[in-house]
């Protein structure tokens, strides 16, 4: 049998890349996209033979440079069967009246625009093949907000609407929706956030066992590989002594 095909924005790190070798492990070939070049070619060298990978370098804020990617494809590699939307990040803590906005432009340009943008480029030709799946990486943040999550929050409460949105405009379709909220994993996620201080990133997992992005791209396969008539539309994902965006647990001696 053919095997598929998995296309993943920000593949070069935390759950993307966790994403790319769990799809690869389970028998998909790879599209990967990402900003840095080089992470993706290292990626793309670190797979199995068995495995092929193509990689593009872009940055999914830039509308026009995606375009430019996803019509390069040829062949094969334009039958995508499931677009991982992964793409996103979170910057600052601030109360909502003292936030940065250029931090605040940049979440929105990526973790909605640009999710909006890679859905509008490759959601057609699932319609066309009315075969494909479409991931988007949510978060348990998008549930309610929590303190300085303010614009983070609402940026993944829009991917959830706009999950459930795409849900719905696909329901006379063979392609499925899912919306995937992790609660606490411990990626390059903190660090981004706090601009690079580590000794604060570490802190969001103090006292708590955190997720992994491999716990992630766990659920990302199994609702891919889940039996058509099967469509996983949400799940939340937490760490056990995590309940919500907000209330966490922290015991001594755990990290
Ligand atoms: C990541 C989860 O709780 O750190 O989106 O915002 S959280």
């Amino acid at each position: 049998m053919k095997r598929k095909t998995v296309m993943i924005t920000g593949a070069t790190r935390g759950i993307g890349e966790a994403c790319a070798r769990r799809f690869a492990a389970s028998g998909y070939n790879l599209i990967l996209t990402g900003r840095n070049t080089e992470k993706l070619e290292s990626l793309k060298k670190d797979m199995g033979d068995g495995t092929e990978v193509l990689t593009l370098a872009f940055d999914v804020r830039d509308a026009g440079a995606a375009a430019a990617a996803v019509r390069s494809l040829q062949g094969g590699w334009r039958e995508i069967d499931v677009l991982v939307n992964n793409a996103g990040l979170a910057l600052g803590l601030e109360k909502e009246y003292e936030g940065d906005t250029e931090d605040w432009w940049t979440m929105i340009d990526t973790n909605i625009k640009g999710l909006l943008t890679m859905t509008r480029l490759v959601v057609p030709g699932m319609v066309e093949r009315n075969r494909g799946h479409v991931i988007n990486i949510g978060s348990v943040a998008g549930d309610q907000a929590y303190a300085g999550g303010n614009v983070y929050c609402a940026t993944k409460a829009a991917v959830k609407t706009l999950t459930d949105g795409l849900r719905i405009d696909l329901v006379d379709t063979c392609v499925r929706v899912t919306n995937i909220k992790p609660g606490l994993v411990e990626t390059n996620f903190s660090v981004t956030r706090f601009h690079g201080d580590r000794d604060r990133a570490e802190n969001v997992y103090k006292g708590i066992k955190p997720l992994t992005g491999d716990d992630i791209a766990d659920v990302a396969v199994y609702a891919a590989n889940a039996p058509q008539h099967v469509q996983i539309a949400e799940v939340l994902v937490l760490a056990t002594h995590q309940a919500n965006g907000y209330t966490i647990s922290r015991r001594d001696g755990e990290d």
